[in-house]
């Protein structure tokens, strides 16, 4: 081969693996982004729509999750000490909760706007959270707003797919949230932290929230219990907003009491605020 030959032969093969090399690179930038990063998506709900305020309550269990009282199953997701069985003989969580059957109408309005770059949980995440959310008490006599603009990099017990994730399946058996509500797609979820104002006044800026757009697990012309597995609509969305009673530290999230001051009929304020949205448009 002739010098010249050579250097021809040498820049097609540098201009080959460049290609290749572009290729890949336009294909997935990183191991950590979603495919074609930034993904977008919005939400919003209407002003004067249907809005429900979840009461504490037992979470009735899915047989085909938890089995029976006699079979019981999945003691990693929900440990035995954690189930009883009702004065009615239903199979039902030994405490009261944010997953009960009981909810009160209350006026509200909600808009979110997310972006997905980062596609798995780690130290750092590129997702980004513009949320608020308005909603009053069930007396009508507390207003409560809730803003977010931050995203959760990681959670200490389960994935998250870098704060954002958009079309997602969770909840249930999956692992992705509690085994408490059932499987669903959410086409949007977050994590994130957020301040909280009561009546105008911020009374935190560290609450843990939890946010997601969702098929439909509880039927707004019917009871409204929440749904078992074979029982969620499909063909309709509705939007949660969830604070437990959590906080965001640089530690990880610890234990803290939501300060609803919303006291429930036993005496206790209710410690956590799960605040349904059924009127939502998103793209
Ligand atoms: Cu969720």
């Amino acid at each position: 081969m002739g010098t010249t030959r050579r250097s021809a032969f040498i820049a097609t093969l540098v201009a080959i693996l460049m290609v290749a090399a572009t290729t890949v690179a336009v294909a997935h930038s990183s191991s950590r982004t979603v495919l074609g990063a930034p993904n977008k998506a919005k939400m919003k709900t209407a002003k004067d729509g249907d809005v429900r305020w979840i009461l504490p309550g037992p979470r009735r269990l899915d047989p085909s999750i938890f089995g029976t009282p006699d079979a019981p199953l999945r003691e990693e997701l929900l440990p035995l000490g954690a189930r009883t069985v009702d004065a009615d003989g239903v199979y039902v969580t030994a405490q009261p909760g944010p997953f009960s059957d009981t909810a009160a109408p209350i006026t509200g309005w909600a808009k979110v706007k997310v972006r997905d770059v980062t596609s798995v949980a780690g130290p750092t995440t590129q997702d980004e959270v513009d949320a608020e959310f308005v909603f009053t008490s069930p007396d009508g006599a507390t207003t409560y707003r809730v803003e977010v603009d931050k995203a959760l990099p990681e959670l200490p017990d389960h994935e998250n797919f870098g704060g954002v994730g958009l079309n997602v399946v969770q909840h249930g058996r999956t692992g992705i949230g509690t085994a408490l509500m059932p499987q669903v797609m959410a086409f949007i979820t977050f994590w994130g932290k957020a301040d909280f104002y009561v009546d105008g006044v911020k009374v935190a800026n560290d609450r843990f929230v939890h946010f997601m757009l969702t098929e439909r697990v509880r039927d707004p012309e019917g009871d409204y219990s929440l749904a078992f597995d074979d029982q969620v609509d499909h063909e309709s969305m509705h939007a949660h907003l969830i604070l437990p009673p959590t906080i965001v530290t640089p530690d990880g999230p610890q234990a803290s009491p939501v300060p609803t001051g919303f006291i429930l009929p036993n005496g206790m304020e209710q410690p956590f605020l799960h605040i349904m949205f059924e009127d939502v448009k998103a793209k």
